[in-house]
């Protein structure tokens, strides 16, 4: 067993990793940014390390400098926590080849789902259903993609294969506007990612954006964790998730995780992992699978018992996994509202100094917060502050506690999404449990 593990993170995911750790007896070593020195989750480690100044690019994203924090506090492993390095495939083979012990999967797994191209294929060939697409990557002959198109039938959707959360993508409506889609998003794709393929999907109009959780251990287990609901978003920006996704029934959980579980044996998966899929009219399509654990993770603990991060580590040192699929069961009812340091009309981030904070509590409430009175929310990382998550019986008991918790929680001195929240949980579209990835942004979002 490893002893001593470094967090690769900050904020609110860094105290989590660190929790965990100390139920299991392993010491933390904290790395931060200058901007980070007084963070809670640099004072709860066993030690710390500076590893640069603010900007990401100079300290968390900085691969030589975290690699030599695990050296010189004689470390075992790695956790990349979600962002950052989390699903850097050069990282996590880095740290490997360092001698530590990456908590994720095979850096070669992370590059298979990193090109997004490779790992539709490779889940295709494993029976995920996918969406209608070019199979492939797009040729340089018009003839053939306008064909592809119109096999598929408009709209479509080209996508970039190194693209992901949003980046990279157009959609086409008709046949006139094809060539130059193409050509457009091919360029941007190598601008920014380095890599000109691109993918021809049919475009749905109107999905709901639900994702699989699996867990998977170094001895050819496997399992599904339920799905969560992701589609309350605005701009590739979740807002509010819950577990288990409205309306998807026993027999589609246990037939879509099925199917997940197999792609994981298929290619030896190893850790946490999310299949992130569209929904609509009763049907999933895969789009691409993420190899880290997420930010909304904690709806599925909620609703499953378990303790994702702590399986994390367990299997990362090797162990097996310490549940069979039918040991999991999913109860109740869970929802995460992402607070964010943010103004609720504009969405501008709002950093500064919290003048007063109280978080609330009661039944079947958890806050996963880093912050605290008087802690300055810095300029330079993503806005998260908080996340409120319940858990009730049913749906609608999750809704009455985070109204609840919403009403007892106290952020002063920046702007906060709260209103945002507030506002949602009010709405008629949310409360039936049935809206579209572009709910927040078309009928909501003023
Ligand atoms: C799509 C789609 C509709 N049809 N693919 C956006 C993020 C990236 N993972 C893929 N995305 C989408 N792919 C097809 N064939 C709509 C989106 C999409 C989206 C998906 C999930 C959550 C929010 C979204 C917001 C806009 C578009």
């Amino acid at each position: 067993m490893i002893d001593k593990l470094v967090i690769a993170n900050r904020g609110e995911i860094a105290l989590r990793i660190q929790r965990a750790c100390r139920e299991l007896g392993i010491r933390t070593v904290a790395v931060h940014s200058e901007a980070d020195r007084d963070a809670k989750y640099v004072r709860l480690a066993d030690e710390s390390v500076c590893i640069g100044p603010p900007a990401a690019s100079e300290s968390y994203l900085n691969i030589p400098a975290v690699i030599a924090a695990a050296e010189v506090t004689d470390a075992g492993a790695i956790h990349p926590g979600y962002g950052f390095l989390a699903e850097n495939a050069d990282f996590a083979e880095r740290v490997e080849q360092s001698g530590f012990i990456f908590v994720g999967p095979r850096a070669e797994t992370i590059r298979l789902m990193g090109d997004k191209i490779a790992a539709i294929r490779a889940m295709k060939q494993a029976g995920v259903p996918c969406v209608p697409g070019s199979d492939g990557p797009l040729v340089e002959e018009d003839g053939e993609n306008l064909d592809v198109a119109n096999q598929i039938g408009y709209p479509v959707i080209i996508k970039a294969a190194g693209g992901g959360g949003g980046k990279g993508m157009r959609v086409v409506h008709t046949e006139a506007t094809l060539r130059n889609a193409i050509s457009l998003t091919r360029a941007e794709a190598d601008a920014s990612f380095n890599n000109s393929m691109v993918y021809l999907e049919k475009y749905l109009e109107r999905p709901r954006h639900i994702e699989v959780q699996v867990m998977a251990d170094q001895h050819g287990s496997a399992v599904y964790v339920g799905e969560r609901d992701c589609s309350m978003q605005r701009r590739h920006q979740k807002v509010l998730e819950e577990a288990p996704a409205p309306g998807i029934t026993d027999e589609q959980r246990k037939e879509i995780g099925t199917r997940c579980v197999e792609a994981c044996k298929k290619y030896d998966y190893r850790g946490a992992g999310t299949f992130e899929f569209l929904y609509q009219d009763g049907e999933f399509y895969f789009m691409e699978m993420n190899t880290r654990i997420q930010v909304e993770h904690p709806v599925t603990e909620m609703v499953t018992g378990l303790d994702l991060v702590k399986e994390q580590l367990k299997i990362a040192f090797g162990e097996r996994l310490s549940f069979r699929q039918d040991d999991i069961t999913v109860r109740g009812h869970s929802i995460e509202c992402r607070i964010n340091a943010e103004d609720p009309d504009t969405f501008l981030p709002s950093p500064g100094r919290i003048v007063q904070y109280h978080q609330p509590g009661g039944p079947g409430v958890r806050v996963d917060s880093h912050v605290y009175n008087n802690y300055i929310v810095p300029p330079y990382y993503d806005s998260l502050i908080a996340k409120l998550i319940v858990h009730g019986s049913e749906r609608s008991e999750a809704i009455a506690r985070m109204h609840s918790a919403l009403f007892e929680m106290v952020v002063d001195g920046i702007k906060t999404n709260i209103p945002l929240h507030r506002r949602i949980l009010r709405d008629g579209g949310f409360q039936r449990g049935d809206i579209t990835i572009h709910y927040l942004e078309q009928t909501f979002v003023r």
